[in-house]
């Protein structure tokens, strides 16, 4: 059986999730995500179960991790259980900005085999459908085999791109050789770029000022605070 979910529906909640992406704390060693899962069989379907953001939780921590985890945890069961409240009827689906991942450079468990655990306790219930609007970037790790995966596990799957642009640049803020990328070709378009008649130049000049403003950006100390202990599991970078 298919889980069908309108394309309205599904926008509107990965529009929420670029939203729960942006609390994310911008790092380069990740991408900021948003994700939120939805019931569209219960009595008040759409109904938000759960929502996450990478890093919400402690330690280095994913937003499909975080909102199968606060999900088991308001329920006070372990996280390998939450499955176990997600039965076929509820026909559950779990959006994310960026397609879960498929493998983790920390060697953390990857959010694709999260997803497949919830159907440990019900084969057809768990999470039953994954809607992300953007491809996995190959950044940290490249031609993700997440979707493969999910296939595997006869778990549905649909790629939304129409807010993709909007999504990455969210996911990649904090991405420094990006930003430094970004702004060595700016610098050369503006160089090349002859200073419009009655406007100031926004050559050269400007630039040192954009730079020292990026430097100027305090460190989040939150950021540190949310970083485990040596040797624990959420710490492995
Ligand atoms: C998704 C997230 C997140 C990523 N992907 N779907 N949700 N941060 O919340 C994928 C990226 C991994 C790197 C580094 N990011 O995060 O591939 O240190 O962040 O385990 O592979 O691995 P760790
Ligand atoms: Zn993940």
């Amino acid at each position: 059986m298919t889980t069908s979910t309108s394309k309205e529906s599904s926008l509107r909640f990965l529009k929420q999730t670029i939203d729960l992406a942006k609390n994310s704390p911008p790092k380069p060693t990740n991408f900021r995500v948003g994700c939120v899962i939805v019931a569209y069989g219960g009595p008040n379907s759409p109904q938000i179960l759960s929502t996450g953001y990478t890093l919400e939780l402690e330690g280095n921590t994913h937003a499909e991790q975080c909102a199968l985890r606060k999900l088991a945890s308001d329920h006070s069961i372990p996280e390998d259980d939450v499955g176990s409240l997600l039965s076929g009827e509820l026909n559950i689906v779990l959006y994310t900005s960026l397609e879960p991942c498929g493998k983790r450079l920390s060697g953390n468990l990857a959010c694709v085999q999260r997803i497949i655990n919830t159907r440990k306790q019900h084969p057809e219930g768990g999470i039953r459908k994954v809607v992300f609007g953007a491809k996995e970037p190959g950044t940290f790790v490249q031609d993700s085999q997440s979707c493969k995966l999910l296939t595997e596990a006869t778990i549905e799957w649909e790629y939304l791109p129409d807010l993709e642009q909007d999504i990455l640049t969210v996911a990649m803020e904090g991405h420094v050789k990006d930003e430094k990328a970004k702004d060595t070709s700016e610098k050369t378009k503006q160089a090349a770029k002859p200073a419009e008649a009655g406007q100031p130049s926004m050559g050269a000049g400007s630039a040192p000022q954009e730079h020292a403003s990026a430097e100027a950006q305090p460190r989040n100390p939150k950021k540190r605070m949310m970083e485990a202990p040596p040797g624990s599991e959420e710490s492995r970078s």
